[in-house]
């Protein structure tokens, strides 16, 4: 064994505290101190001093949370406190005899209040980690409550758990407990690679969570982004124990535990009711899924006196939300057809209550999806509806399949105008060959057309497009330029001034400028920066109808499928004399001049970010696109300078990390006044 030299031991130290102090702000105050490339590189210089002294790392080095071998199974550990579980409840009358069942135990009188703690139900998986002298030695799954499963190997790979406590002072014996689980994002990311890769996805983020805790190779659970939130104490040995559960969460913060945002001490049964109709609001929001609200009698001597009835204790109560996944059947399944042609198969499910709504409609989004769901019509299956999403189906219940249950035909011909449908080789949708002649793309492509990032057509909106194409006074975005006033007051609802309105923004829209029109025309994969792209590149309209699929490729972010869109979309002859029908009418816009001064911020991407107050974010955009820069959503090394209002927040610290130029909205005024 080498002897270690001082000065490479105290950067040691220093390196270790370091990195466990970064750890700590990201994973679990969810405030990055440092770029990631900063963390690698200390992480680099910890690693090649453990490499040269073995003796140095110990078992709380940030660097062991890699995973390590795998194990043949997992061992089964004894809590030596019982880890109860929870009652729960549906609803308020419920938690009022709760509140009552207490008071009459403890003798209190009713019209005083207990002091409860309220904190999220989050919906993962309930562990025990144990931690001697302040080192953590081991965690468990719940199991039964009495008996768990020893999953050490693969908490030690989650950045929320320390693997040693902060602090100087902590308990001999502490044992934590908390829920460990997969937040939204993170459940959402992994899937998606799973289905690219042709792997199971996850059914949910609970399931998520336990599937990668149920890892025999801590290597694989190192890579799932898990993470986990402290919501009690087991063992407990040692001074200065807190006298409420309050304080005991305060104290796990202090020692380096991810505690929920949003825990809450509360006085009295209202407001409890309170918190919940808050959380109940704030639920979709929230980055990680949770199923109630749990209460906690807050006194921890009050607590021992109600002790537990069977294995939940008396002082505890679970308020469960509607439920985000029912069992419900499928009657039957739709195709719609939208804009680009793209066929979308649509559940038409037996109405139940998920999520806080009535569902009658759910997306299988795609031929595959059915296929991987194996689903018939008539089947039993789970309906999920979390967040703001769209509900999906996430399962079919195979085993109550029902006789004459049948199997779901994806349409050879479209819906609408009857059309073949056909799905390109490697892509997951299927469309519609109809083009501009299907009623449906139609409908979607003047949508796409009169929206306010696009033509801006005030008064045009969605139910107006559809009353005039099925009225037949439209059938593409030229005849827009043709409606006449007689015509239009002939429709249902609509009066003299609004059909004059209507005429008038049609007018007024016709002013505007050759990458918004670009855009308007709503051909596939070119969204705004693309047709700004577009338009500082060739200049006029002319000059991109022109152009060759190897000269669009030429243009910066122009890759070969856009390419292929775009000539695709101007060889076909409708396409041509629509364009040359709506610049007939008057539509008219300023080419761009391609000189270098016109552009002179050709080559840099820009972000803005918190709130502008003179321009709109739209108008600001707008401005630096035309000047020939890109605008992007995010901070990163090839940023070349931020623009931050009031308000910004990690992308002005992370601009500030990276040594990237700021500007305030009004040096932006003036730089862009100088260009
Ligand atoms: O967030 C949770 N899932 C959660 C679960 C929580 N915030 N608090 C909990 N408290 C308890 C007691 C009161 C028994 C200490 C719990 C659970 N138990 C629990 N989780 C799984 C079974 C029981």
């Amino acid at each position: 064994m080498l002897n270690i030299p001082e000065d490479v031991h105290q950067s040691y130290l220093r390196l270790k505290s370091e990195l466990n102090q970064h750890n700590h702000a990201y994973y679990v105050l969810d405030d990055p101190s440092i770029p990631d490339s900063h963390y690698d590189r200390l992480m680099g210089e910890l690693q090649a001093i453990e490499q040269q002294y073995s003796q140095l790392r110990t078992p709380d080095s940030p660097s062991q949370r890699v995973g390590g071998m795998a194990l043949d199974s997992f061992s089964q550990v004894r809590h030596e406190v019982p880890m109860l579980s929870l009652d729960n409840a549906f609803s308020d009358e419920e938690m009022i005899d709760f509140d009552r069942r207490i008071k009459d135990r403890i003798n209190l009188d009713s019209s005083q209040n207990l002091i409860y703690a309220c904190e999220p139900k989050l919906d993962g998986v309930a562990v025990s980690l144990i931690y001697q002298k302040g080192m953590l030695v081991r965690g468990a799954t719940r199991g039964d409550g009495s008996i768990g499963e020893d999953i050490t190997a693969n908490v030690r790979t989650i950045k929320s758990i320390p693997l040693s406590l902060h602090g100087d002072i902590f308990p001999e014996l502490l044992e934590v407990r908390g829920e460990i689980y997969m937040p939204r994002d993170g459940f959402n990311h992994f899937n998606k690679k799973a289905l690219e890769s042709g792997d199971k996805p996850f059914v949910n983020p609970r399931n998520a969570a336990a599937g990668s805790l149920r890892q025999l190779d801590s290597k694989i659970t190192a890579t799932r982004p898990l993470e986990m939130c402290a919501y009690s104490v087991g063992q407990y040995q040692g001074d200065q124990k807190p006298d409420s559960h309050f304080a005991m969460l305060n104290m796990l913060g202090t020692l380096g535990f991810k505690i929920n945002q949003h825990i809450k001490q509360v006085e009295g049964i209202e407001a409890l009711e309170e918190y919940y109709q808050q959380l109940a609001k704030l639920r979709d929001e929230l980055d990680y899924d949770i199923d109630g609200i749990v209460y906690k009698v807050n006194d921890f001597k009050l607590q021992q006196r109600l002790g537990f009835v069977a294995k939940a204790p008396r002082w505890a109560i679970a308020r469960k939300f509607p439920a985000q996944e029912e069992m419900t059947r499928l009657l039957d399944v739709e195709f719609q057809v939208g804009r680009t042609g793209a066929v979308t198969p649509v559940a038409r499910l037996e109405p139940v209550f998920v999520g806080g709504v009535t569902v009658g409609n759910a997306t299988l989004h795609n031929a595959d999806e059915i296929n991987r769901l194996g689903v018939c019509i008539g089947d039993t299956v789970i309906v999920r509806r979390a967040g703001d999403v769209i509900p999906q189906i996430v399962k079919a219940v195979v085993e109550k399949r029902p006789e004459g249950a049948q199997p779901i035909v994806f349409p050879e011909r479209c819906p609408v105008c009857q059309s073949s449908v056909k799905r390109i080789e490697g892509e997951a949708v299927a469309r519609c060959t109809g083009g501009l002649f299907c009623g449906a793309q139609t409908k979607e492509a003047i949508k796409h057309y009169a929206s306010r990032k696009a033509m801006d057509i005030d008064g045009l909106g969605d139910k107006l497009v559809d009353a005039l194409v099925d009225n037949d006074l439209i059938y593409s975005v030229a005849d827009l330029y043709e409606l006449k006033l007689e015509k239009l007051i002939n429709l249902e609802r609509m009066a003299q001034k609004s059909a004059e309105n209507l005429l008038n923004s049609i007018e007024t829209s016709k002013q505007t400028t050759l990458p918004k029109f670009l855009f308007s025309l709503g051909i596939r994969e070119v969204g705004e920066a693309t047709a700004q792209t577009l338009a500082n590149n060739f200049g006029t309209l002319d000059k991109v109808i022109a152009a060759s699929a190897e000269q669009l490729l030429e243009v910066e972010d122009v890759g070969p499928i856009v390419a292929r869109h775009i000539v695709d979309f101007f060889r076909n002859p409708d396409n041509l004399s629509i364009v040359e029908a709506i610049r007939n009418s008057g539509v008219q816009w300023k080419d761009i001049d391609q000189t270098a001064q016109s552009l002179p911020l050709k080559g840099q991407t820009w972000v803005l970010t918190g709130t502008l107050a003179v321009m709109s974010r739209a108008e600001a955009k707008d401005r630096l696109q035309q000047f020939g820069a890109k605008v992007a959503g995010s901070v990163s090394a090839k940023t070349h300078a931020v623009v931050a209002g009031p308000g910004a927040g990690s992308k002005l610290n992370k601009a500030q990390a990276l040594d990237i130029q700021i500007l305030t909205e009004e040096s932006l005024i003036a730089f862009l006044e100088n260009l």
